[in-house]
């Protein structure tokens, strides 16, 4: 699968310097990313931070983030405002502008704005993001969010990553949300609005859930490289980023950072599998999987600026 190459997408020059950041100079240097998400106190609560309690204090995943060399760490407003300052400059920022609790159930879902694209410009972001539930009941109103936020991010040149997610009843009617029904459709459709980066979860295939899925997708059943290679293409060369889910074994992890980056993945952003390991494991599996980045072609004909 041939890898996005950033000169050929037609962002502004200001865009391309910040995805330059996140793609070049920080974590495997090669036009690939590693990204530590850490938007789960909101999104899940604290209950995500109990398998190692050092985590529910934003500095451990900082500095995870800095000795482990990743390409950006994500945080919601009211964290990176706190604690992003004792590390300006030393680990690249992107904002999380909308979020939810997981209190309300999820078959309305929607995430409201909590940040503005100023807010991540103040606070040195290089990109921010935006959690987009496509095929949600309230998607009429995500969908007017989002242009709204896309207009500002265009205007300030900061690049969106939308966290494209299938969510919502209509959802569950059709397959649920792991399908690759919804998750490609999830994929197409932030391309349509406007992504500069889609972040997608990996396809399951579930026997029973299958039988509600739409043809042809009722009996395609893919390898997990096969499927994410579909979701690359659905995103019609924008870069991909794939998640990480639940906590799981190294060799799953591994299996799954090597499947993506084999399917033209632009990158793994990986959250419950890096800060729910101690901080040498979380190291030691971070540099496993940013060597395995190294080893794939260049994306673009340089790695790093020369200093
Ligand atoms: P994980 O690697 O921990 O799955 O993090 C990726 C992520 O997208 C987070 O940014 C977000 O908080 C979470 O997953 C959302 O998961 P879910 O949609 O299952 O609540």
């Amino acid at each position: 699968m041939p890898r996005v190459n950033l000169d050929s997408l037609p962002y502004s020059t200001g865009k391309k310097t910040r995805l330059h950041r996140i793609l070049f100079d920080n974590g495997p240097g090669n036009g690939l990313a590693m990204i530590l998400p850490i938007d789960h106190g909101l999104e899940h609560g604290p209950v995500d931070f109990f398998a190692n309690p050092e985590s529910v204090d934003p500095r451990w995943e900082l500095r995870l983030a800095k000795e482990g060399e990743y390409s950006a760490i994500v945080f919601h407003y009211g964290v990176a405002e706190k604690y992003m300052h004792q590390f300006a400059g030393e680990v690249p920022l992107i904002l999380k502008v909308n979020g939810k609790t997981s209190i309300p159930p999820d078959l309305e879902a929607f995430s409201p704005q909590t940040a503005t694209v100023e807010d991540a410009v103040r606070l040195g972001a290089d990109a921010i993001g935006y959690t987009l539930y496509v095929g949600s009941p309230l998607q009429g109103e995500d969908f007017r969010q989002f242009q709204m936020v896309r207009r500002e991010a265009d205007r300030y040149s900061m690049p969106i990553i939308v966290w494209a997610y299938p969510r919502g009843k209509y959802i569950e009617e059709k397959g649920g949300r792991d399908s690759l029904y919804a998750i490609e459709y999830a994929a197409r459709t932030a391309v349509e609005l406007g992504a500069d980066v889609v972040k997608l979860n990996v396809p399951v295939f579930d026997a029973e859930k299958m039988k509600l899925l739409p043809k042809p997708y009722d009996t395609m059943r893919l390898s997990m490289r096969d499927a994410i290679a579909r979701l690359v293409t659905a995103a019609a060369g924008i870069p991909v980023l794939i998640s990480g889910g639940g906590r799981m074994s190294d060799q799953d992890l591994l299996d799954r950072a090597w499947a993506s980056i084999e399917a033209g993945a632009s990158g793994l952003i990986f959250g419950r599998n890096m800060f729910q390991r101690s901080l040498d494991e979380a190291i030691s599996i971070s540099n496993r999987i940013k060597e395995m980045m190294r080893q794939t072609p260049r994306s673009r004909g340089k790695t790093r600026r020369a200093a």
